[in-house]
């Protein structure tokens, strides 16, 4: 009955926040539904996987709490290099506490997230608070939240009723929430744009709670959007023939989706 839409035709609908537009235009134009999970503890080693994968990435994600070497120059220079290989930056920061506290913790303190990163993350344990705090330091500058509606390790806690409500919230806040983090698609609505973490070409986990699909699975069976690989690329003898492989098989997965 529903056709699929594809990427770019999401892009170009009426109600949809410009960064996520933005978003699903570079994956259109760089073939790739891929967002690499940069956790690596140096600022050297953090912009030469941008700048070495870039090409390959439609969005690349950080930690930037976990650097031993941050300073007001990182974000600036991931900028940079964002611009320069036409990808988003998303510091997975996963906010969880109140409105008023969350604001300071977006813009201030020692990484100025707002100033540098396309997109953040929160949890809806809080209540709208946080979304509204979020919204109120990042929706001048142009930037966009992505709501945790599951997670990808074993035994989490958001599921039934909690991914509902993080879907409510998200519809009720479309000015500033742009999609989630979950494990696949949580509403038709084509605004929205799923991303899911926990992705290896091999399933299985890491021993500490982590439980990973393939992008076949997350891409064509469970509906999401974006897959974000970490492990999976870092610790692969070649990173960049390892982003390679995994942008065509997220792609691959897209492109039969759309053949549905
Ligand atoms: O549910 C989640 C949500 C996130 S954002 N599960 C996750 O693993 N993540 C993040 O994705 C996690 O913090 C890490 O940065 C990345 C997965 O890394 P990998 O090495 O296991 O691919």
């Amino acid at each position: 009955e529903h056709k699929e839409m594809t990427y770019a035709e999401r892009a170009k609908l009426p109600n949809i926040h410009a960064l996520a537009s933005k978003l699903l235009t570079v994956m259109e134009e760089k073939h790739s539904n891929l967002c690499v999970s940069a956790d690596v503890t140096s600022t050297e080693e953090l912009l030469e996987i941008a700048e070495s994968l870039g090409p390959k990435i439609c969005l690349l994600k950080t930690h930037i709490d976990i650097l031993k070497d941050f300073t007001s120059e990182t974000g600036q220079k991931l900028q940079a290099v964002a611009e320069k290989h036409n990808f988003l930056i998303f510091e997975d920061r996963k906010f969880a506490d109140i409105g008023n506290t969350v604001k300071h913790q977006y813009e201030g303190g020692l990484y100025q997230i707002s100033s540098w990163s396309h997109m953040v993350n929160a949890h809806v344990v809080p209540g709208p608070g946080v979304v509204r705090g979020l919204s109120a330091v990042g929706k001048p500058l142009g930037r966009a939240c992505l709501l945790i509606g599951q997670m990808s390790s074993q035994g989490a806690l958001a599921t039934g009723d909690y991914t509902q409500a993080a879907v409510k919230m998200a519809e009720e806040n479309s000015d500033f929430v742009m999609g989630f983090i979950c494990g696949g698609k949580l509403t038709t609505r084509p605004e929205f744009i799923h991303m899911t973490p926990g992705v290896q070409l091999q399933s299985g986990g890491d021993g500490l709670g982590q439980q990973y699909s393939t992008p076949e699975n997350v891409i064509h069976s469970k509906g999401s959007d974006v897959i974000i690989v970490g492990r999976g690329i870092l610790e692969a003898p070649d990173r960049l023939k390892a982003a390679e492989a995994y942008r065509k098989s997220g792609w691959d997965g897209y492109t039969r989706r759309l053949a549905l």
